[in-house]
């Protein structure tokens, strides 16, 4: 059976710690072993590996490219490397992590045969903000590998809805871990004196209508027609309707999602014709954060089609994404279907 934290967990109170709440959510739930926790705190540990190395990244030499490119045809950056070394590193380590799929590699890798879960990840989101001081984090998503199958790479070709925990980091102006294991979505904060996660952002829901967008408006050019309509009527004046939403774009999707999480609004990386099937990966970037938004009482499409019903056909697959408040993204879908 699945592991998670339980409903009958008690009530997350202030002063508690992550791994506090994933350990006290587990117990006495039938049929825990301990491993879901354990691997939780696992990604937690890894999160706060790479946070002290991206604090300090200006001085430690690890600001800059490698020289390499990875699977996507991107150039890799030294802090993407070393984020990923260490979430293999701790995963392995951990024993509970039966594959993994990372954007750094071309494959999924084989962890432990006796793990029960599959982890995607994206090691450090944002990298082009890495060398700028500007937000970045990490994304992650774990599936059960309940079946023979899904202890191969073909486990993670599963839709979204089988996600059992996801979560991310903002390395920001402080580090803060957000998670959901089926049961709503918390937020933590990183007290790097203590190096513990505290939560400070319990019970987090994603307001029903927010007042900003969120998009790279430089790709209006190569949008179709009907989403040139929506950004024209998201800043067209309509006092009822409360426009002209405030934009804001950092350019990094945990920064971006993170606020509309928070604050509400709308996020949008459509396709274009520089990226006909969108930019952002489905396993590792779309599905965690839509399984965040929907947790929260947002919404996460493709546009048209909810983002966790969709079934990835590869480890890299990518996808258009909507999500943020529920009115917003559905104003957007009106424009996407040609109804407005
Ligand atoms: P990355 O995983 O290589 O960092 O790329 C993904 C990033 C997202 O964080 C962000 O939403 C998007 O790419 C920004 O793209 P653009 O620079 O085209 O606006
Ligand atoms: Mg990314």
């Amino acid at each position: 059976m699945t592991e998670s934290i339980a409903p009958h967990a008690p009530p997350p109170v202030v002063g508690t710690t992550l791994e506090g709440l994933i350990t006290a959510g587990t117990r006495g739930t039938p049929g825990a072993t301990g491993e879901f926790a354990s691997l939780l705190n696992s990604v937690a540990l890894a999160i706060r590996i790479i946070h002290t190395r991206v604090r300090a990244a200006g001085l430690a030499g690890m600001l800059g490219y490698t020289g390499e490119t990875n699977v996507q045809g991107e150039e890799v950056q030294k802090l993407d490397v070393f984020a990923n070394d260490v979430l293999c590193a701790v995963l392995e380590k951990s024993g509970r992590c039966a594959m993994l799929a990372s954007e750094e590699l071309d494959e999924a890798r084989a962890m432990s045969p006796t793990g029960k879960y599959l982890v995607a990840f994206d090691p450090l989101d944002g990298s082009s903000n890495i060398d700028v001081n500007i937000s970045i984090g990490t994304i992650f998503c774990v599936l059960q590998a309940a079946r023979v199958s899904d202890h191969l790479a073909e486990g993670f070709l599963q839709p979204g809805t089988r996600i059992v925990a996801a979560g991310y980091s903002v390395y920001g102006s402080s580090t803060s871990l957000v998670l959901s294991t089926g049961y709503g979505v918390h937020g933590f904060t990183l007290d790097p004196s203590v190096g513990e996660f505290f939560l400070s952002h319990p019970n987090i829901r994603c307001p029903d209508r927010g007042k900003t967008y969120s998009v790279n408006e430089g790709n209006l050019g190569r949008w179709d027609d009907r989403v040139k309509k929506w950004a024209a009527w998201i800043k067209s004046e309509d006092k009822a309707r409360g426009l002209p939403y405030g934009h804001r774009y950092v350019g990094s999707l945990v920064a971006d999602a993170h606020r509309t999480l928070l604050k509400g609004g709308i996020f949008a990386y459509p396709a274009d014709a520089k990226s006909p099937g969108g930019k952002l990966r489905l396993l590792y970037e779309a599905n965690p954060m839509a399984y965040l938004f929907e947790q929260a009482g947002g919404v996460a499409t493709n546009g048209v089609d909810r983002i966790l019903d969709l079934v990835p056909k590869g480890l890299h697959d990518r996808t258009p994404l909507v999500l943020g408040s529920k009115d917003d993204v559905a104003a957007y879908r009106q424009f996407a279907v040609g109804e407005r």
